[in-house]
């Protein structure tokens, strides 16, 4: 596999990698994903207070999943439709993880977010987690997307890039906390990888923070870990 050979540095703190899952690597991740959804299915999230339904499916992988409803963001063991934990993050993600950001602690969220056509995701900050000296890391699957990433104010400046299936990215450092979203997918058959058309996000993230290793690796904290 012909993982992170290319990263481009878009602004401090974050990094691109082009095409980091050749097509072959994202059919096989996208079996995987598909079979652990059966026991985590997509549901739609609402907007805390409001009720107000998001445009994005979501579901998640890994010990914590991140959810959103009228009581507020945060993060639980298990999915709220079907009470089941969360499945474990596909090995490949972990691979991913290790390669983009090898000296962190694993991740314990894999948040997946399936766009079908229309869908977007408003200008936000990823600040329900303990561990912000963790980078995110994201990877695109499917049709292309317009993604905004600003400062760390709202009404800062910011640039669109536009994500492939199979891009990988990172912020992290003084980016770790920048605003981000997408503004919009395009749908007319930029990619035919998933089932029904749109695309799926995969954003990896530490949510608790890891113990400080001789020789400055960080190690999770976590029994078992
Ligand atoms: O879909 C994306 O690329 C971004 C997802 C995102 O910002 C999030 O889940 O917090």
């Amino acid at each position: 596999m012909a993982l992170l050979s290319r990263a481009l540095p878009v602004a401090p703190g974050i990094t691109l990698w082009p095409a980091a899952l050749a097509p072959e690597a994202q059919a096989v991740l996208l079996r995987d994903m598909l079979e652990r959804l059966e026991q985590a299915p997509f549901y739609r999230p609402t907007m805390p207070r409001t009720g107000k339904a998001f445009s994005v499916e979501q579901s998640n992988f890994g010990a914590l999943g991140w959810i959103s409803d009228q009581a507020g963001y945060r993060y639980e063991p298990c999915h709220p439709v079907t009470g089941l934990p969360w499945p474990a993050i596909p090995p490949l993600l972990l691979t991913l993880w290790d390669e983009a950001v090898g000296s962190h602690a694993k991740p314990e969220c894999c948040l997946v977010n399936l766009y079908r056509p229309g869908a977007r995701m408003g200008l936000h900050q990823d600040r329900d987690e303990a561990a912000l000296d963790a980078p995110v890391l994201s990877l695109s699957l499917g049709d292309d997307a317009l993604f905004r990433i600003g400062g760390t104010t709202r009404r800062g400046a910011s640039q669109s890039l536009r994500l492939k299936s199979g891009d990988l990215l990172a912020f992290g450092g003084p980016a770790r906390l920048a605003f981000h979203g997408v503004d919009r997918i395009i749908s007319a058959g930029s990619s035919r990888l998933i089932p029904g058309g749109g695309r799926l996000n995969l954003t990896l993230r530490r949510v608790t923070p890891a113990q400080e290793q001789p020789g400055g690796a960080k190690k999770d904290a976590r029994p078992g870990g």
